[in-house]
């Protein structure tokens, strides 16, 4: 089997979400926004898919790269890609590589006619999901004060989630980040729900030691589960003085770049207590899997970073915990169950119980709606 084409097609859909100028998501007024359908055709008539892929990058280094391979060598064609990286890093990043690879898994999946998830080694069909909160806004009724995430907590327990994780307010906010109000969000969220739902706390990301040791401390007073990039992570050894400070475990890094070496090194240097990573961080599924391993090799466990099809295949194939999904993010405004046009079902359905359940349709398992898609294209290259 050999790839023949390799296509890009942008569409447009409308969307109730708005990124702020640090690129935070938040709900907003309906507008038109776009999406892109990467995928990479084959002489034997089998495609595999991947939305989010951005056109220029695709067309220019990747597509004449992949014409002419062979789909499974999923391995070589990732390795070549990371050699290119090294001189266009500006247009060929991580997420075009993610794209690609998960665009050839979903078309191993489809030719074989198995969830990618059993292709990788399957070790499971649920994973226990935590609800994962945009960060936090200035709308009545949004996210706008501790006593409206505790409103919101209460509602998520009420869905079924047994575990739930704030972002709190930061920049452009003009009074976040504020130690302090992150701190009185946890403590309103922990009296509303109670001691029996898992909490986690992700704050602005760019807080001083003495900050972070701070809210740290608050934490561990209030039960926290665990205690997410709280500083910037090119500070390996602010890392290393924080997690040998507190009892919480601290989980990172998530959007340190270098893929499964940046993972490698925080492992050896003792600067968090759980690594993480995920599919749109490191590049794939294909180097996720190699991260999966390496916290194997070294017992320390292991957090996937997003939601998607490509983190829940990993999820489920993954023999350490990997403890929770991230479902979301979420907020108040928004209804997360409802599917976006381009598909015909949400790939992350959850029960009643808290448990996110891998489709078990063959590649991602992604249901797409061609039809929409083909209505709404602006670009085809
Ligand atoms: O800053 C944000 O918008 C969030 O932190 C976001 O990046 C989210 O994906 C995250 O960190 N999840 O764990
Ligand atoms: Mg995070």
């Amino acid at each position: 089997m050999k790839i023949v084409d390799v296509t890009t097609q942008v569409f447009t859909y409308t969307s109730k979400i708005v990124y702020d100028a640090d690129g935070h998501a938040h709900p907003g007024p309906e507008h038109e926004a776009t999406q892109s359908l990467l995928r990479i055709i084959t002489d034997e008539g089998v495609e595999g898919y991947c939305f989010g892929a951005d056109p220029e990058p695709i067309q220019r280094i990747v597509k004449p790269m992949l014409i002419g391979e062979d789909p499974f060598h999923r391995e070589r064609i990732w390795q070549r890609l990371k050699e290119r990286q090294r001189l266009h890093l500006g247009l060929l990043s991580d997420r075009v590589l993610a794209a690609v690879d998960m665009a050839l898994w979903d078309l191993a999946g489809r030719y074989l006619n198995q969830p990618v998830y059993k292709l990788l080694g399957a070790y499971r069909e649920k994973v226990k999901a935590y609800a994962s909160t945009m960060c936090g806004d200035e709308l009545e009724g949004g996210l706008n004060t501790p006593e409206a995430y505790a409103d919101f907590a209460e509602q998520c327990k009420e869905r079924g989630y047994k575990a739930f994780k704030l972002h709190t307010w930061m920049p452009p906010i003009p009074w976040a980040p504020d130690p302090k109000m992150d701190v009185a969000a946890c403590r309103a969220v922990r009296e509303r729900v109670g001691d029996d739902m898992v909490l986690m706390l992700d704050p602005y990301h760019y807080y001083s030691r003495e900050e972070a040791l701070y809210i740290g401390r608050e934490l561990e007073k209030l039960g926290f589960y665990w205690f997410e990039e709280p500083m910037d992570e090119h500070g390996i050894s602010s890392y290393v003085w924080l997690a040998e400070q507190l009892d919480i475990p601290i989980v990172g890094p998530e959007t340190a770049e270098g893929k499964m070496y940046t993972r490698a090194e925080w492992i050896v240097r003792g600067a968090s207590d759980i690594s993480r990573g995920g599919v749109w961080d490191v590049g794939g599924i294909t180097p996720l899997m190699k991260i999966v391993h390496l916290c194997e090799s070294f017992g320390v466990r292991m957090e996937v970073h997003g939601g998607g099809a490509g983190n829940l295949h990993v999820l489920c194939a993954m023999g350490i915990p990997g403890e929770y999904y991230e479902r979301g993010l979420l907020h108040p405004f928004l209804d997360y169950e409802e599917p976006p046009p381009w598909l015909h079902e949400i790939v992350d359905p959850m029960d009643d119980e808290g448990y996110v359940h891998v489709s078990q349709r063959p590649g991602l398992g992604l249901n797409i709606n061609f039809d929409y898609i083909e209505a709404h294209t602006i670009a085809k290259v």
